[in-house]
């Protein structure tokens, strides 16, 4: 996949992004992602990207123009007609990213991210070239680069070969909207805490079970909402009922 950043800080966004598992998936080529300051395109003597707003009101709004100069560069090389790239703006204002949305995006060759920072972009940047815009979450950050950073991790992690064999295998065949159970590693009694005795029995179909019934437990007492789209059994559907009648 191809992923270009356009930034006014791209080191913000390449800072996590080139560590651990999705430095790795650069290195293998499974992932290219390029970083363009929109302040080399400014036209202006000052290389100012920024203006204050009309009708007033605080803070600075970044001008249309290094942007879409910006754009221009960055669709050129790669990429087809611009209406078939998904151009993403991270906002309070969009749509509440989820792993449905990261799923979806993984399926494109190439993504474009617009990173807003100060108090936001030009309308008519959204207007003209953003497909998605997309919310991290209802807070407010300073800018778009960290929402930038968690959308590309957890794009790129669902790409085929980023993860592990065993990862992968997880993520396909347990994703199921739920919360996970809880993992203990050695040692068994860790200063008289123990691991949960079921888990060193051996009985991988006992393990299971408990997985889930932790797993339903605990989405049950947190994201009660999860459980509307999750896909559930007969025998989950036994649990949740027990779990409500004694809750
Ligand atoms: N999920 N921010 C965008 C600039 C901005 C300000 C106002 C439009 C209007 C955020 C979030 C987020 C901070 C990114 C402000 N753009 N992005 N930025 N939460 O808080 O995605």
């Amino acid at each position: 996949m191809r992923i270009k950043v356009l930034t006014l800080f791209p080191e913000i966004v390449k800072g996590p992004l080139d560590v651990s598992i999705i430095k790795n998936a650069q290195e293998k080529g499974l992932i290219d992602i390029e970083y363009i300051n929109i302040r080399d395109f400014s036209d202006s003597k000052h290389k100012k990207v920024d203006d204050y707003p009309y009708g007033g009101g605080a803070g600075m709004i970044m001008t249309p123009q290094p942007i879409f100069d910006c754009y221009q560069a960055a669709i050129k090389d790669v990429m087809a007609n611009n209406e078939d790239i998904r151009t993403i703006y991270c906002s309070p204002k969009g749509k509440v990213f989820n792993q449905e949305l990261a799923l979806n995006l993984a399926k494109e060759d190439s993504l474009i991210f617009i990173c807003g920072h100060y108090e936001g972009i030009d309308q008519r940047v959204i207007d003209s070239l953003v497909t998605d815009e997309i919310s991290i979450g209802d807070y407010v950050l300073t800018g778009g680069e960290l929402p930038v950073a968690v959308i590309i991790d957890a794009v790129a992690r669902l790409i085929p070969g980023v993860l592990g064999q065993e990862e992968s295998f997880q993520e396909e065949s347990f994703y199921s909207g739920l919360l996970e159970y809880p993992h203990y590693t050695r040692p068994y009694d860790f200063r008289g805490l123990e691991v949960p005795s079921v888990l060193s029995s051996g009985n991988h179909k006992e393990i299971e079970k408990w997985r889930r019934k932790k797993s339903l437990e605990i989405t049950f007492e947190r994201r009660p909402d999860l459980l509307e789209n999750a896909s559930l059994s007969d025998e989950d559907k036994k649990t949740l009922d027990f779990l409500k009648k004694h809750s």
